[in-house]
């Protein structure tokens, strides 16, 4: 699931100047009329900002910003399932005195495209790296993690080669993760891929701040944007420990390496330098958020029974 908010002055942060966003297209908008928000998939990890009331930062939706998103759903079972995709905001109705505004910064090694790449082997390791990135603001780091699929270890996030982050994945973690033995007395539907048995089911991330007295975090080693740094990402993957999952014809399946991170912006959010006059049509999918809200907790979305992408 892919969370937008499309408005007036909303600049996607890797894809604004980039020329086409695709997913931005989806939803009948581009990088200089809205940003990628939020996004999670099996490992439904739940963004926390102001976490505790520690962070006085929140992301500031404004009267005139619409939600949209791109939901894709999969059912690994054999029989027709119905599922609900739950997104729970918290928010305070106004922005409150002294509070910052958030910005997410999305990295992918599909930057701005479908952000499905072919993997690369067949088997063993493997790397998958993004496009570098060059911030052109200098702010403070809030949090990072990341997204692969079934075959992924971790997702390095990287400042100029260095590690600022690792995002771990757990294969398997918890019994709904696991996939149930096939009944092979049925036949199989003519498009089913072979599934590897253990999914991700969770994500490690990384805070700038003290965790919010969550203390099983990772430490960011860098805290701040600054417009000499270069950010990448790469997705680690490991067929020969963790199976990927197999298309019909016995391929490994298109895989993803992703990070949402999100920054610390100055109340009045910031203006992105690079030259741009598309303007945002409006979204198709959208949902309207309710005027001057300030969400600042967003759990992961909650799908029963089937796994998300
Ligand atoms: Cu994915």
């Amino acid at each position: 699931m892919v969370h937008f908010t499309v408005g007036p002055g909303r600049q996607d942060a890797t894809c604004f100047g980039n020329g086409m966003s695709l997913p931005l297209i989806n939803i009948g908008s581009t990088a200089a009329g809205s940003e990628e928000s939020f996004s999670s998939g099996d490992e439904r990890t739940p963004l926390l900002m102001g976490v505790d009331g520690k962070i006085d930062a929140g992301y500031h939706v404004t009267a005139d910003d619409k939600f949209a998103m791109i939901v894709d759903l999969m059912n690994i079972n054999m029989d027709d399932r119905t599922v609900y995709l739950t997104v729970i905001f918290d928010y305070v109705p106004s922005q409150p005195e002294g509070w910052d505004n958030v910005k997410p910064v999305w990295f992918d090694v599909d930057q701005c495209g479908t952000s499905e790449v072919e993997a690369p082997r067949q088997d063993g390791h493997f790397v998958v790296t993004s496009q570098p990135w060059k911030p052109n603001f200098e702010v403070d780091v809030l949090g990072v993690g990341g997204h692969l699929h079934d075959g992924g270890d971790k997702l390095e996030i990287l400042t100029d080669d260095a590690t600022t982050c690792n995002s771990q994945a757990t294969l398997g973690g918890d019994p709904a993760f696991i996939s149930p033995e096939m009944n092979m007395a049925e036949p199989m539907p003519p498009n089913a891929m072979k599934f590897a048995k253990s999914h991700i089911s969770k994500m490690s991330v990384c805070y700038g701040g003290d965790g919010g007295g969550n203390t099983t975090f990772n430490k960011l080693a860098v805290k701040k944007l600054s417009s000499s740094q270069s950010w990448t990402v790469k997705g680690h993957y490991d067929y020969s420990k963790y199976p990927g999952d197999l298309e019909l014809d016995g391929k490994q399946a298109s895989i993803m390496a992703i990070a949402i991170m999100y920054v610390r912006v100055p109340r009045e959010g910031i203006k992105l330098s690079a030259a741009s006059s598309a303007s945002a049509a409006p979204a198709t999918a959208a949902a309207n958020g309710k005027g001057g809200n300030f969400i600042t907790q967003l759990p992961g979305g909650i799908m029963g029974g089937a796994g998300g992408e």
